[in-house]
C-alpha cells in the first residue's frame, strides 16, 4: 500500500471552508424560502471536513452522516448539483431523489450519506471488508457524530473493524450536540477517542476548529492505517454553530457556550492566522468571499432552473 497521505495548502483549505460556509448559508436561505425541505447544516464544522478530506486520496472511499455537505464539497462536489439535489431537481447527484440527507456520489467515491444515525458506521465495515477481499487500494473514511458514538452500532462496528483489521479512518465530529440534546447528558467523559482503546484501536482527539491541526492529524492517521492495515479513530472536537435542523432558533442552546465557540470560528481563525503570517491581507479575504458567494449564487440559479424528475422516473434507482 502507498503509505502517504494527500497534502493541501492552508490557503486552499481556507477557500474550501469559505465555500462550504457560503453553500450552507445559501441552503438555509433556500429552505427558509420554502424551496427545499428541512436540512442539517455543518456551519462551524468546516475545518473538520476540509482537514480530513484533503488528506484522502482518490482510491479512498467516504461514508458520512446527515451533516454531509462539507464532506462532499471538500471532496470536490459541484455545488450546483448539490443544491439541485437539495431542491429535488433531476440534475442533482441522485437525480433529485435523495434531498440533502441521503446524497451519494459514485464519481467522488462518496458511497453514502446516512440519515439513520450510526448507519454509516456498520456500512463502512462492509465497504472496507469488500475492499480488502477484492485487494483494492485505498482506505474508508467514515464520518459520524458523538450521538452516533453513543449507539450500540458504534461499538459493534469498531470491534469488528479491529478484529478483521479493516483499513477504516473513523472521524467522530464531536460537535457537542446530539440533535437537541447536549452530549454532556448522554456521554461518559468528554472524548469519544478514549473509547477506541477498548477495541485495541489507535485514536486521538484534535482541535476540530483548526484546519491545519486536523489536516496534520488526519495525515498521520492515514499513514498509520496504510502502514498497519488497521482502523484508527480521530475525534475532531468542534461545535455546531447553527441549529440541528433548519429552521431552528437554537432556543435550547446556552448563549454563553454558543458565544464562546463563535470566538473559535474555524474560518475566522484561519483568516487571522494567514493574515498574521503575511499570506493574505484584508482585500484578499474579501476577494475570496466574493468568489465563493458568486459560485454559490450561480449554483442556486442552476438548481432553480433545473427540472423536477419526470413522474415516469418515480421508481427508477429506488431499491426499497
Ligand atoms: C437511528 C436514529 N435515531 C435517531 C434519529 C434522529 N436524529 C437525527 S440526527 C440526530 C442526532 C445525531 O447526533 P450526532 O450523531 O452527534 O450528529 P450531529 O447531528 O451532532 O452532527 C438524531 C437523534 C435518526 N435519524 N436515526
Amino acid at each position: 500500500m502507498n503509505q502517504t497521505a494527500a497534502r493541501r495548502s492552508p490557503l486552499s483549505m481556507l477557500e474550501s471552508m469559505m465555500l462550504i460556509r457560503a453553500y450552507e448559508e445559501k441552503t438555509a436561505e433556500i429552505q427558509a424560502s420554502g424551496a427545499a425541505a428541512g436540512t442539517c447544516t455543518s456551519v462551524g464544522q468546516e475545518a473538520s471536513a476540509v482537514g480530513v478530506v484533503a488528506a484522502l486520496g482518490s482510491d479512498d472511499r467516504i461514508l458520512t452522516n446527515h451533516r454531509s455537505a462539507g464532506h462532499l464539497i471538500a471532496r470536490g462536489a459541484d455545488t450546483g448539483r448539490l443544491l439541485a439535489e437539495v431542491m429535488g431537481r433531476s440534475t442533482g447527484y441522485c437525480r433529485g431523489k435523495s434531498g440533502s440527507l441521503h446524497i451519494s456520489a459514485k464519481e467522488l467515491g462518496v458511497v453514502l450519506t446516512s440519515t439513520i444515525v450510526g448507519g454509516e458506521l456498520s456500512l463502512a465495515t462492509g465497504v472496507a471488508l469488500s475492499k480488502t477481499m477484492l485487494g483494492e487500494a485505498g482506505i474508508v473514511a467514515c464520518f459520524f457524530g458523538d450521538g452516533a458514538a453513543c449507539e450500540g452500532i458504534f461499538h459493534e462496528s469498531l470491534n469488528l473493524a479491529s478484529v478483521w483489521n479493516l483499513p477504516i479512518l473513523y472521524i467522530c465530529e464531536n460537535n457537542q450536540w446530539q440533535a437537541y440534546v447536549h452530549r454532556k447528558e448522554t456521554m461518559t467523559g468528554d472524548h469519544v477517542s478514549e473509547w477506541a482503546k477498548g477495541y485495541g484501536m489507535e485514536s486521538r482527539t484534535v482541535d476540530g476548529n483548526d484546519v491545519e491541526a486536523v489536516h496534520a492529524a488526519a495525515q498521520e492517521a492515514i499513514v498509520r492505517i496504510r502502514e498497519t492495515g488497521k482502523p484508527y479513530l480521530l475525534e475532531t472536537y468542534t461545535y455546531r454553530l447553527r441549529g440541528h435542523f433548519e429552521p431552528d432558533d437554537q432556543g435550547y442552546v446556552d448563549a454563553g457556550e454558543l458565544a464562546s465557540w463563535r470566538e473559535k470560528d474555524p474560518i475566522a481563525l484561519m483568516q487571522r492566522r494567514l493574515t498574521a503570517s503575511g499570506v493574505l491581507n484584508a482585500a484578499d479575504i474579501v476577494a475570496i468571499e466574493e468568489r465563493v458567494r458568486a459560485q454559490v449564487e450561480q449554483a442556486a440559479q442552476f438548481a432553480a432552473a433545473s427540472p423536477f424528475p419526470d413522474a415516469s422516473e418515480l421508481a427508477t434507482d429506488v431499491y426499497a
